[in-house]
This record gives C-alpha cells, structure tokens and sequence, in this order.
C-alpha cells in the first residue's frame, strides 16, 4: 500500500508572502495544497509543522474523508481559521494525488464539468470616478463579463480596495497601516460612482462591489435600497458576520442581492445564512474552509436554498487555492461566480498553474491532479517577510473594521 512518507511546509515570499503544503507518497507521488492564512502565515506553518506532519506520515492517501474526520475531530479544538487553513491544505494535497493516480485533473473526480467554463469577476479601481470608469473600461475590454468596481472616497484616503500598483495588495506593510474611515462619507459617496458605471457602460455585464465588513444592519440596508437601480450582482460583506440575524434586517429592506463568507472557515459558520436565505452568494473557499471536501459540502447545502456559490480569490489565496477553486466551481450545480484578481509576475514564477483565461472564464487544468508545480529553486529566492493587512479607524480615532 501507497502511504505518506513525507509532508513539508513551504513558505516563500514571491510578490506576496505564501504557506503551500506538499505531501509526497511512498510511491514518489506529491500533492500541493494552498495553506495561506494572510498576516497570520505562520500560525498555520507552525499548526502543520508541529501537529499535522506528524500524524500524516505513514497514512494511506487515498482516505481523503476519514483524514479530514481525523484531523477535524481529532483535534478536540474546533473550527476557526487556523485549524481550517491548516486541513484545508492536507485535503487539498490528497485530491491532487489522488487526481495524479487516477490519471484524471481533479473536476473529472468531482463528477465533470457542469458548464463550460468558470465565470470570473476582476477588481477594477480608482483613486477618483474618471480613473475607475477608465479602468473598467480596460477590464471590459480584457474580455471580463463582470467586474467589481471601488473607488477612494474624496478626502478621506484610506478606502478599502482600491489598486496602488500592478496588482492589489493591502498586505504590504511590516506593521498594521492605519487607515482612515467615513461610514458618513462613503455613504453620500460610493452609490453615485456605481451609478456612473452604469451610466457609462450599460447593463450587459455583472457589476459587483465589496463594502468590506464597514457598515452597520441599518446603514447596509440604506445603501443597498440606494443602489437597486444598479442591478448590482452583489454587493459583498455589508456587515461583519458575526452576528448572522443582522443580514435578516438587511433582506427586508433591499432585493440587491448579498454575498458573505469569504473569512468563515465552516458548514456551521454558514449554516443560519443558508438555511434562513440571509445571503444569495456563500463566498467560502477551499483554502480556508477546510479543503475540496469541506467546501462542497458546504456548497451542497447552499444548493439546497437556492444560495450560489462566489468563492474568495484574492491574491493573498495562492495559484494552488484558485486551481482548487476553479475544479470545484466548474463542477458544482449552485456555482455562482468566481473572484479572480490575478497574481503578480514573480507569483507565476514560483507557482505553474495551468489555469487559463479565455472569454471572461477560467478553465481548469487538463493534467492529472490539480495542474499546479512548485518550483523550489525559485522559491528560494523570495523568502518570507512579515506583512500585516491594514487596521480602520474613525475618524474620532477608533478602531473600525477594516
Ligand atoms: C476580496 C477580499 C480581499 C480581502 C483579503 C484579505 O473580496 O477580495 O475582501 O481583498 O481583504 O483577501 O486577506
Ligand atoms: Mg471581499
């Protein structure tokens, strides 16, 4: 019998700082999974290095269900990002050899394709409105059918999302950068430029916007009636989740539509904004929600309530965590869309993905496996350092979600 002889934990910083867990068989068979927790890295290093590896060695491969059952309820310590992130890259490993000894790229396991290709939204941006129509003019003509659109709000500075360089990236300072917030601002702001979108462009694509935890139930409601008549796909994390009932407040005063999930970690982290209809889009992702196997069955509830699936692809989830993604997404019935920024340069040096771009979708690999190479001597040459995602304050000086 095939068994785990080794499991090593990666961590390199190619344009932005990733864990990856590979596992390689007795029979000289590796696998790749995504563990990247951003600006808290090195807790799920540590996790795997000193709790996981150990119990891994020696485990049959193909068990992918009893070792998530293993991992999951072996640890007595549940969910949460760190243990989630953390068995997300285990499960992850194992689909990739277990595609590898099949033969057959990992969708081909999940039961085929359900659709031809993988829809995607990208980020477009401005420091101002004429900056971000120009951009999503550019992301029009890239071919993208939806797009996600955020501008800075005027004289306040510190809006979420939007692009300073090539690539989007808030992890980019060794401490926490302090940024300034204006619910009041942003409110009397934002709606006007999604509507100037519109104006501009029409309505034959997905407009998408991310209000990144920022508003109360009240003030969420308020904007998502304001920007109706802009047909939003949806408008992402109105509230912070914590308290899921809030979203019901939200329902009752709006039909734009509403994503959550992308910082929730499981089924029963889901569960009421699923099973109550609070949410239209569930935004969890393979990496931190406990791997292929988790997050379908997550999906599958969803399915059940008509809630589609929008999963999280930011830059912080790596080529290994978007080629999962787009396995699951192309086979799942409830997919929705997928989040798709693209990584920077030296990203695709370290990581070979063979995820393509054609026509306003991804498309899987058709290689055995996950389609995706670690290239160890690249790797070297980015190595790890400490970055931290950005803290809001109020503009009185307190702490605000960022
Ligand atoms: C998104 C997200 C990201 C997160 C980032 C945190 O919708 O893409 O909100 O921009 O802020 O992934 O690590
Ligand atoms: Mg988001």
């Amino acid at each position: 019998m095939s068994t785990i002889a080794r499991a090593e934990v990666l961590v390199s910083s190619p344009g932005r700082n990733f864990v990856t867990l590979r596992i390689t068989t007795s029979d000289g068979v590796t696998g790749l999974g995504d563990a990247t927790l951003n600006g808290r890295e090195l807790a799920v290093a540590s996790y795997l290095r000193d709790h996981l590896v150990p119990l891994l060695i020696g485990r049959d491969p193909a068990r992918i269900e009893d070792t998530w059952q293993y991992l999951y309820r072996g640890a007595y310590w549940r969910r949460g990002p760190v243990t989630m992130t953390a068995i997300a890259a285990v499960d992850t490993a194992l689909w990739d050899i277990k595609g590898k000894v099949a033969g057959l790229p990992v969708y081909q396991l999940l039961g085929g394709r359900s659709r031809n290709g993988v829809l995607v939204y990208s980020h477009a941006s401005g420091v101002d409105v004429p900056s971000l129509l120009d951009d999503v003019a550019r992301f029009r003509d890239l071919g993208y059918l939806a797009v996600r659109a955020q501008a800075a709000v005027p004289d306040i500075g510190g809006s979420y999302g939007v692009r300073k360089g090539e690539v989007y990236e808030p992890a980019a300072t060794s401490l926490p950068d302090e940024q300034p917030w204006s619910t009041e601002a942003y409110l009397n702001f934002a709606p006007g430029y999604l509507r100037a979108v519109r104006d501009r462009f029409g309505f034959d694509f997905h407009l998408l916007h991310d209000v990144h935890h920022r508003l109360t139930p009240i003030e969420a409601a308020r904007f998502g009636k304001d920007v109706e008549e802009c047909r939003l796909f949806w408008m992402e994390d109105p509230t912070p989740a914590e308290n899921q009932e809030a979203f019901r407040l939200i329902r009752q005063h709006t039909t734009t539509p509403i994503a959550v999930g992308e910082n929730l970690t499981s089924i029963w982290d889901v569960q009421h904004l699923i099973t109550e209809q609070l949410i239209d889009y569930v935004r969890t992702t393979v990496v931190h929600a406990g791997g292929i196997t988790h997050l379908r069955r997550i999906f599958d509830l969803a399915a059940l309530y008509q809630v589609r699936t929008g999963s999280h692809g930011a830059t912080d989830l790596s080529p290994i965590s978007l080629a999962a993604a787009v396995h699951v997404d192309i086979s799942v019935p409830n997919f929705g869309i997928q989040e798709y920024m693209g990584h920077a340069a030296e990203t695709a040096e370290v990581f070979r993905s063979g995820v393509r771009f054609e026509n306003g979708m991804l498309l899987p690999s058709e290689e055995p496996g996950l389609g995706v190479e670690y290239d160890d001597e690249a790797a070297e040459r980015f190595p790890y350092e400490p970055k931290y995602l950005p803290v809001a304050r109020r503009l009185d000086g307190s702490v605000h979600d960022w």
